[in-house]
């Protein structure tokens, strides 16, 4: 038996964590499984981009410590912006540390993470211990976390029994904090776990620095994956929020199709 649950239907299950559940609304409502990578370096570039996207998408990617400008100012400007437009903030820091560390790291230093980001993502190679860190900061504030099981560039050594035990092993013991994947396809069939893939463009290929891409169609349809996530296949479109609207587009597709509908 193999039902393809709605991402409506994933959001009402029991088990769901709350942060899983408000994403999946918010995807099926906006009709995107769309996440912006904002990777620019300039703060005020971030905000315009966030406003101007916010409606297209179900989430924005940050990576802070490549801001040149970074203020507190700046996140509470960022947060003001996803509530506006109903998308989730998801800093891409890739926690790989004993938890004693990554909790200091996650909650203090110049950016404070957990006071701004709703989503975080962590290495499985500490060990369970990465995601005790993390959530004994995070969880109180309703924070959750995606497990990088996999990676999209070249000769990635998260594969094979390193994949599966992150799944098994540091997710699945600790869903009240994890919240789904990092993955290039559908790692786990339990359907509370959200699994994200990025290196996707609309053509297959890649950077010549390691990065690899493939397209919504096949992330989302053959893969069984259920978030794109897109830095430059949109910022360096002549027009974002066009390129973006395609990206959308091209997700809800395969998605519904995905569905059978
Ligand atoms: P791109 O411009 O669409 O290639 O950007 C991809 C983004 O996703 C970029 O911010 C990376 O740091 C991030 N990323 C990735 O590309 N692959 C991975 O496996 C992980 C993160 Br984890």
């Amino acid at each position: 038996q193999n039902i393809e649950l709605s991402y409506a239907d994933r959001a009402k299950l029991p088990n769901v964590h709350p942060l899983a559940s408000k994403l999946l609304k918010t995807m099926e409502e906006k009709q995107s499984n769309v996440c912006v990578s904002a990777d620019v370096t300039s703060s005020e570039e971030l905000l315009q981009l966030a406003d101007s996207l916010g409606p297209s998408i179900c989430m924005l990617k940050t990576h802070v410590d490549i801001l040149k400008d970074y203020t507190v100012a700046f996140s509470q400007r960022l947060q003001a912006l996803a509530e506006k437009h109903n998308f989730l903030i998801f800093e891409d820091r890739k926690f790989a540390d004993i938890g004693n560390t990554v909790k200091h790291q996650y909650e203090g230093g110049l950016y404070q993470i957990s006071s701004w980001s709703h989503i975080v993502n962590a290495h499985g190679v500490p060990g369970p211990g990465v995601v005790k860190g993390l959530s004994a900061v995070g969880k109180p504030l309703g924070r959750g976390c995606l497990l990088i099981a996999q990676m999209s560039s070249q000769g990635s050594l998260a594969t094979g029994e390193y994949t599966k035990a992150v799944v098994s092993y540091m997710a699945e013991e600790q869903s009240d904090f994890v919240i789904g994947f990092i993955c290039g396809s559908k790692i786990t069939k339990r359907p509370e776990f959200i699994h994200m893939t990025p290196g996707v463009q609309m053509q297959a290929g890649g950077d010549g620095l390691g990065q690899q891409y493939s397209t919504p169609e096949e992330v989302l349809y053959n893969k069984g994956s259920d978030v794109i996530i897109v830095g430059r296949g949109i910022l360096e479109a002549p027009d974002r929020l066009k390129a973006v609207e395609s990206y959308r587009k091209s997700g809800w597709e395969a998605y519904t199709k995905r569905l059978g509908q």
